[in-house]
């Protein structure tokens, strides 16, 4: 299997994130993609393109263009008032305040598409978020020209990010960017499944109203875990996209045993919609050793994912999404792509 990666990644390095009320150093760096890479490089899983730029056109497809310009300029603003440091928000939209008013300040700005506080821009974000696109549409075209499956390293990760609104370590929503680029390239169906131990809320949000491309969640319940407000069973789709989106929010401490059921109704519903192509948001953020999460993957488990994924059998676009326990991570995540390729 291909992998797509760049090490342009490393341009997003933001020095904190509030966690439990402080700022500590980011569970989100850039040893996660390296360590990934040098795993892929270990089992030879196969040749590692370079992306090619794609531009900003299929980044418009998804994401709100007010919103990308913000994410080109975020830092520049921010700096030219605050100096050095990292750019957070501070102030959001609350119930019954206006979301029809895009401020002008920095601050304002931050806060008017920001979802939390704990997702960094830095002076690199920018450059390593499209990079991060340009990851994901590259292994697209791969899969769209004919490859069984390709493995797309993405980082930052994509999928909390919405149309107009970042958060979740996402900026751009890679996996849903590379999902209408299928679309647009001639797929009539796209399947996106979502792996990883939190919810896509901005996957969900961006197809909602969509039958033409199907969102299958599994992910810790939202009553107990972030993103908080997304992420419950009965966000069935609108219009004509109702009933193409599907969640399965599961319990903290869910473990294989108790994932295995859920995930081979999610992998059914795809195969009953017979998707022309077909996007894993793949996180392996549901390990027991993850810092961040509690669900109880073992590393054999992943194996068992991979051949589940690979039961869809349709050509796979794999994206890089959560995973936080770093030393194991590059195991984990290999694990599924040789899952899945030992059962094609
Ligand atoms: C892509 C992805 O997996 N994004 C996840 C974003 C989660 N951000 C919230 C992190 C909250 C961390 N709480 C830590 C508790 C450890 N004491
Ligand atoms: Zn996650």
């Amino acid at each position: 299997m291909f992998a797509v990666y760049s090490q342009d990644h490393q341009y997003h390095n933001p020095r904190f994130e509030l966690v439990d009320g402080q700022f500590s150093p980011p569970f989100e760096h850039p040893r996660r993609a390296e360590t990934v890479l040098a795993q892929i490089r270990e089992i030879s899983l196969g040749h590692i393109l370079p992306p090619r730029d794609f531009g900003l056109s299929a980044i418009l497809r998804v994401h709100d263009e007010g919103f990308v310009r913000f994410l080109q300029t975020a830092w520049n603003e921010w700096s030219l008032v605050r100096g050095e440091g990292d750019a957070f928000p501070f102030t959001w939209i609350g119930r019954a305040m206006r979301r029809d008013k895009v401020p002008e300040t920095s601050d304002g700005k931050l806060g008017y598409y920001a979802f939390d506080a704990g997702t960094p821009i830095t002076s690199g974000t920018w450059r390593a978020a499209t990079t991060s696109v340009n990851v994901a549409l590259t292994g697209q075209e791969l899969v769209a020209k004919g490859e069984r499956a390709v493995f797309a390293l993405c980082r930052p990760p994509g999928h909390h990010a919405a149309r107009d609104c970042y958060g979740g370590y996402c900026f751009l929503n890679n996996a849903a960017i590379a999902a209408q680029a299928f679309r647009d390239a001639g797929a009539e169906r796209v399947a996106i499944l979502d792996v990883d131990y939190h919810h896509g809320n901005g996957t969900q949000e961006i197809f909602y109203d969509r039958r033409d491309i199907l969102f299958v969640s599994l992910h810790a319940h939202p009553r107990q875990e972030y993103p908080y407000f997304s992420g419950y069973e009965d966000e069935r789709g609108a219009g004509t996209g109702e009933g193409y989106n599907q969640n399965y929010p599961l319990p903290w401490g869910t473990d294989w045993t108790s994932y295995r059921e859920p995930l081979e109704d999610a992998i059914r519903a795809i195969r009953n919609y017979s998707p022309d192509a077909f996007v894993v948001s793949l996180g392996v953020d549901t390990f027991e050793k993850d810092p961040i999460c509690k669900f109880q993957f073992h590393k054999e488990d992943y194996l068992r994912l991979g051949e589940a994924i690979a039961r869809v059998n349709k050509p796979t676009l794999f994206v890089m999404e959560g995973g936080y326990a770093v030393d194991e991570l590059g195991l984990n995540v290999v694990n599924v792509l040789v899952g899945f390729e030992n059962a094609c």
